[in-house]
């Protein structure tokens, strides 16, 4: 009788992969895997978002009687509780929580590692049922070995992250996770509950035709930006633009079209926000490492993002990242009018 390869699940992989790292006890693999189930409980309510008026809004009691939360709230809550039950956290940073959250029980007094997360990012699409995500990042502690983690275990640089990921609640829903060996994407399977091996080492394209920026705000934008997009819209038949423009508006939607398709996007400084919207620690840094690993690029118009050293666990920081011929370009009208440059 001949047997069919069976998939792989995330559990089998995180198992497998665990070899790469011959001292490695399987702590981290742990951690994944528990951030692997926290998806799926967050998966199970995003899908019934759109049931919010039937089973009762946010704040109020459902019909069963159990308080309903907002959904960013439910998801940070599900992950704190994930990360702090399972031994291997000693402390959380969440874009959801002004100050950081040190672990202090028994089962993680030997945690080595702190967890940085934007629990529920892209949520002003909730209620419209548009693509939203999870985003994570993984620091060893640089604090003493036992009890809960401190502020210094997140002022590392990007560059010391041993992990990081995001779950797409899409059409499907996805985990794209990288521990620096390369990128790996995994889909939900609803029937069996797993999240399938799906997209084994992924890599970016190098060049790509879509970019991706919130053009309403372009009269705030650095001469810079302003240039590169209107390049972006010139019409040139060899390098085959005008590029398409797609902004879901979901940061996490947003790069993981670019990632597979080829594109960049760009949430630049403006005269208001100088650093731009988005958080250094739980939405840029992640992305930054897996698309380095995918072979794509990400910076902040002049550095690369992994190596600004954050003094904040909240910081801002503006974003340039995709296909490296495109960043590297967006980059070079960056150079020629350097506004704005922090
Ligand atoms: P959030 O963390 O409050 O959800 O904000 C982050 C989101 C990103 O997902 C998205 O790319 C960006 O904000 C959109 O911002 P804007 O509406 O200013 O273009
Ligand atoms: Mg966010």
């Amino acid at each position: 009788m001949e047997f069919k390869k069976m998939v792989t699940t995330l559990g089998q992989f995180i198992i497998e992969r665990q070899a790469d790292y011959p001292y490695s006890k399987g702590e981290l693999s742990r951690l994944l895997r528990d951030i692997g189930i926290a998806a799926k409980i967050v998966n199970r309510e995003v899908n019934k978002a759109g049931l919010a008026d039937i089973l009762g809004e946010a704040g109020e009691t459902n019909i069963q009687g159990e308080s309903v939360k907002k959904l960013d709230t439910f998801a940070n809550d599900q992950f704190i509780s994930a990360l702090s039950t399972g031994g291997e956290c000693c402390a959380i940073a969440s874009e959801e929580n002004e100050e950081f959250i040190p672990i202090d029980n028994l089962v993680s007094q030997n945690a080595k590692y702190v967890v940085c997360m934007d629990p529920l990012d892209g949520s002003s699409n909730i209620d419209v049922n548009v693509s939203i995500g999870t985003i994570f990042s993984i620091y060893r502690r640089k604090s003493k070995a036992v009890g809960p983690g401190t502020i210094e275990d997140f002022l590392q640089k990007g560059t010391e992250q041993v992990a990081a990921g995001y779950i797409i609640y899409g059409s499907s829903t996805m985990l794209v996770y990288t521990t620096g060996k390369g990128v790996n994407g995994f889909t939900l399977d609803p029937s069996i509950g797993e999240f399938c091996l799906s997209h084994p080492d992924m890599k970016a394209p190098n060049m790509g035709e879509i970019y991706s920026i919130n053009q309403g705000n372009f009269v705030h934008f650095p001469p810079g930006v302003k240039e590169y997009i209107k390049y972006c819209q010139d019409l040139d038949k060899d390098t085959n633009r005008p590029y398409t423009l797609r902004y879901i508006g979901s940061l996490v939607a947003d790069f993981h079209r670019n990632l597979i398709k080829g594109g960049i996007y760009i949430y630049p400084p403006t005269y208001k926000s100088p650093n731009g919207k988005l958080r250094l620690l739980y939405e840029c840094n992640p992305l930054a490492f897996i698309a380095e690993q995918a072979g794509s690029k990400a910076t902040d118009g002049f550095r690369r993002i992994l190596e600004i050293e954050p003094t904040d666990i909240h910081q801002r920081v503006p974003l340039f990242i995709g296909s490296t011929e495109m960043v590297e370009k967006a980059e070079d009208y960056m150079a020629k009018q350097p506004e704005l440059q922090s």
